[in-house]
């Protein structure tokens, strides 16, 4: 870096991320039932290293340490995810309330700190009952979950500062319900729309629930990836955002066209009022009367997570899917292989506020980070000089999007704890801080004095 990481505007949040399985372990405590994601990790051949959630990095029982590490970045706010299965063991009927006591003591620790409690509510753990009584394909779920988020914001529906009602339902519906290498290990290609469906009206009802307990703000966050569509000649023909307007053929511009509308805008203009995207709507019995209002009631904040941009082609003939998926070269890599592309994130910012207009809510970015194979060296110190890299661009990027009149508020890194990184068990490291774990011991990595520092000084230089 020749010239120092830009400093934000007053009152821009900094934050650190992490979910629920990833991190808490004690996964039969105080009550709590199973998840799909129990479920799917103990089953053989599910998970890279035969890993599971079941002690992660213990922040059941840690979480006071590790809000200690987040006091000491100086962060504003950590979002966490809540259980379901802690809350209601079975996915219905009363709350269990050792489940609840535990959100209750983390939401107290971050005040007393002056971190700000962001609870994402849904972060992929569906109580296994409800995956059993048919899970999200099914549209009693939705109201389940209207439900459980009731009975979250009662408890802490004064305590918290921002509600995030579903974390990246993209992610959930394509690889646990269309490809089937996330819980629950569906594999029904396009025939798993109804769990969108059934995932954007619990959305929607979660909405009105928390309206009912709180005044706090109220977001979904949602994946994006900006789409670069590539001609079968190899060229990269960077489209700029969206859909796409590239030098591909006409048929490349469709399957962009198509893998854009599928990622980027099914969660998403819904949400913002615009319905479903044509083509990718549900089966009309699907859709009763006023669900798409019930969609479309007002958000407070846009969440926006950002790894990578995705290169898209023409299908070959007779493929299921109407794109293929191309690797993009020419970009460094992390160590899960996806490219480092900072500026995607500006494109992507400036794209949503493009496409949207006014009906788009202030945003924050919910997540962004990046995994490299961070290990200690003989002093015990652990140097991620990628990772300083990395958040660096990305940052510069959010800054030039402000730059360019993109209201966006707060910038989350995934995550504060190296953690159970889903199909890639602990393969993958995502922290700034490291976790050994067979120890459990956490050491700050040279990224986590580096995101301190950005804080303070942007802090003194804006006020
Ligand atoms: C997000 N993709 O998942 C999740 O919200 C986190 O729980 C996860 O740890 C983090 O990103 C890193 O993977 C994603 O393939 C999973 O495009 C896959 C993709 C994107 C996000």
């Amino acid at each position: 870096m020749t010239t120092p990481t830009p400093v934000f505007p007053t009152g821009f949040r900094w934050g650190v991320s992490t979910s629920a399985y990833q991190v808490e372990g004690a996964a039969g405590t105080d009550g709590r039932g199973p998840s799909v994601w129990d479920t799917f990790a103990h089953q053989p051949g599910r998970i890279a290293d035969g890993s599971t959630g079941d002690v992660a990095c213990d922040h059941y029982h840690r979480y006071a340490e590790d809000v200690a590490l987040m006091a000491g970045l100086g962060v504003d706010a950590y979002r966490f995810s809540v259980a379901w299965p802690r809350v209601q063991p079975a996915g219905s009927g009363p709350a269990e309330p050792r489940g609840l006591d535990f959100y209750d003591r983390l939401v107290d620790a971050l005040l007393a700190r002056n971190i700000d409690p962001v609870a994402t509510l849904y972060h992929w753990d569906l109580p296994q009952p409800l995956e059993d009584a048919g899970g999200w394909l099914v549209r009693d779920t939705a109201h389940r979950f209207a439900e459980y988020a009731d009975l979250v914001a009662a408890r802490l529906g004064d305590r918290v500062r921002l509600w995030i009602t579903l974390n990246e339902p993209f992610v959930h519906l394509s690889f646990g319900h269309g490809l089937g290498t996330h819980a629950p290990g569906r594999q029904l290609l396009f025939d798993a729309v109804p769990v969108a469906h059934h995932q954007l009206l619990g959305h929607g009802l979660a909405v009105a629930a928390l309206r009912a307990r709180t005044s706090s703000p109220v977001a979904i966050t949602n994946n994006y990836s900006p789409v670069r569509i590539l001609g079968h000649t190899g060229t990269d023909t960077d489209t700029g955002s969206g859909s796409g307007s590239g030098s591909g053929s006409d048929a490349d511009r469709a399957a962009g066209a198509a893998y854009d509308a599928l990622h980027n805008r099914l969660f998403t203009d819904p949400v913002l009022g615009l319905g479903y995207p044509p083509g990718l709507g549900p089966a009309p019995e699907l859709v009763r009367d006023g669900d798409l209002a019930t969609i479309a009631a007002p958000i407070d904040v846009l969440g926006v997570n950002y790894y990578n941009p995705t290169g898209v082609r023409a299908p070959e003939e007779g493929s299921p899917l109407p794109f293929e998926l191309v690797e993009l070269d020419g970009y460094p890599r992390t160590a899960f292989d996806w490219p480092v592309v900072p500026d995607g994130l500006r494109e992507l910012l400036v794209g949503l506020r493009d496409r949207y207009g006014d009906a788009l809510p202030p945003i924050e970015i919910t997540e962004s980070g990046c995994a490299y194979d961070d290990e200690p060296d003989a002093d015990g110190r652990v140097h991620d000089p990628e990772r300083i890299t990395y958040l660096d661009g990305h940052l510069r990027a959010v800054r030039a999007a402000v730059d360019e009149g993109v209201d966006v508020r707060g910038y989350f890194v995934w995550s504060v704890l190296d953690n159970w990184e889903w199909a890639e068990g602990f393969t993958k490291r995502f922290g700034l801080v490291h976790v050994d774990f067979d120890t459990l011991a956490r050491t700050p990595k040279s990224s986590y004095a580096w995101y301190r520092d950005v804080i303070a000084r942007s802090r003194q230089d804006s006020a």
